[in-house]
């Protein structure tokens, strides 16, 4: 699918007559204020050697924003600081508390990514594809009806602390419910790997149009209740297109819908909110394939669920709403022969690549794979002309590598930031924020992770 169908009308044949004309660009570089790479041209093989992985940001990187207070805040805690690596610069926004606090928390810490993005790009959306806020309306409020409360609630922080409508953000998590798109997955574990961890990969192949890769943002969660858990977002979006959970659950998502099946079905919550309900709660995959099993699914996807950690194996899920049980879920495990990819398969790694060439470089480095490895696999995969993000996860030790596109290259020929949550310590009192986490244990109204002496700052 090449990134501009992804603009072409989804809500059925009365906006088909877009055809496959390449559009968005003007309205989103318009709405933006920003120049808006069209990806045309540009995603060639010679310009690969622009890429280059690896390069581990620093070990403990220092908050350069804390809030802890004020007049405004309504409790909870964050910080901010920034993973690098060559000219590839990525916000990490640490929060914690109940669901409303940690959604302001990101709001206030991403105030101005988020004022400048998300009613742009809701603005750019809606006038290429037709849709009116009626529309989106209802829309949202279909969806939010069978979509985890905690969301709902951190959606209102996060207007709270953005000072972008509530309603605009709402309309903003529709989107990804109503567009078609497409993306890759492979997970690798045990005898596949070199240390036996297990490490997983996630294209994003969306819309450069968008300029949703411009406003890129790692959030990390440390949630009152739940497991801690951290996003590879955009600023505003607090729907999970991927993420890794504290329990060492990494969540990849590959779609799989055409236009022709549109409109989809809205009533069931999106796959980017439940991936957080799992996060939040699921502590081992085989919890996660539970709270799945119990969850409506909309239109067509493929899932990929590692647990690096409890159950320490994957599964690549089919989810076809569409069609009629058991046609509709289909779950594969490694080595499967009755795997859609059989007899492309491998013991410890499942993998959905649409045919883009994963199988070979999986079975000639299988035994040695390693974050490195799986980062070069994750770069000759992509959709080119529309990869906005990738991901690897080390669903063992809790650490990612991450790239966005920038303004004149995709995410496969950008540099990856690195993220170990281990290493966290936004206090710096020796304490890493995964053990910390949200309690305040010693009754100073502000959360353990923050709370040392002489860190705290208010803003
Ligand atoms: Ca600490
Ligand atoms: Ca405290
Ligand atoms: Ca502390």
């Amino acid at each position: 699918m090449k990134s501009s169908d992804a603009f072409t009308g989804f809500f059925g044949p009365r906006t088909f007559r877009y055809g496959r004309r390449s559009y968005g660009r003007s309205a989103f570089a318009a709405a933006l204020g920003v120049a808006v790479w069209s990806g045309a041209g540009l995603a060639d093989e010679a310009s690969d050697k622009a890429r280059f992985i690896g390069g581990q940001t620093t070990a403990v990187p220092k908050a350069e924003v804390r809030s802890t207070g004020g007049e405004s805040s309504p409790g909870g805690a964050g910080y901010r600081f920034s993973v690098a690596n060559g000219d590839a610069r990525v916000p990490v926004v640490v929060v914690g508390g109940e669901p409303w606090q940690m959604g302001w928390q990101v709001g206030h810490l991403l105030k101005d990514e988020i004022g400048r993005f998300v009613p742009a790009v809701v603005d750019g959306f809606k006038k290429e594809l037709g849709l009116d806020d009626a529309e989106l309306d209802r829309v949202w409020s279909t969806t939010a009806a069978f979509t985890d409360d905690r969301i709902e609630q951190e959606l209102g922080g996060l207007a709270a602390g953005s000072g972008v409508a509530l309603r605009t953000l709402q309309h903003a998590h529709c989107l990804p419910l109503l567009m078609p798109y497409s993306c890759s997955s492979i997970a690798a574990w045990g005898a596949a790997t070199a240390d036996g961890h297990l490490y997983q990969t996630r294209n994003l192949d969306w819309s450069l149009e968008a300029g949703a890769h411009l406003f890129p943002a790692l959030v990390v969660y440390l949630p009152a209740g739940g497991h801690a858990h951290v996003l590879p977002t955009f600023a505003g979006f607090i729907g999970a297109n991927c993420g890794l959970s504290a329990s060492g659950l990494a969540l990849s998502e590959m779609g799989d819908s055409s236009r022709k099946e549109m409109p989809y079905n809205v009533q069931a919550p999106h796959f980017t909110t439940w991936f957080r309900t799992l996060m939040y709660d699921a502590d081992s995959l085989t919890e996660a394939l539970d709270i799945f099993h119990r969850t409506p699914q909309t239109k067509r996807y493929h899932f990929v669920f590692g647990d690096g950690r409890t159950d320490r194996r994957a599964v690549k899920i089919l989810s076809h709403s569409p069609e009629p049980p058991p046609r509709n879920i289909r779950i594969w495990k490694d080595n499967d022969p009755t795997d859609e990819l059989a007899p492309a398969v491998l013991p410890q790694v499942v993998y959905q690549d649409e045919g883009r060439g994963a199988f070979g470089p999986l079975k000639e480095k299988h035994g040695t794979l390693n974050a490195e490895a799986m980062m070069d696999l994750a770069c000759r995969i992509p959709i080119k002309g529309g990869n906005v993000l990738n991901a690897v996860f080390d669903a063992t030790a809790l650490r990612l590598w991450v790239t966005y596109a920038g303004t004149d290259a995709e995410a496969y020929q950008r540099p990856f930031v690195f993220l170990d949550l281990t290493t966290l310590d936004g206090d710096a009192d020796g304490n890493p924020d995964l053990v910390e986490k949200s309690a305040d244990t010693n009754g100073n109204g502000v959360p353990d992770f923050l709370d040392a002496p002489g860190a705290v700052s208010g803003r």
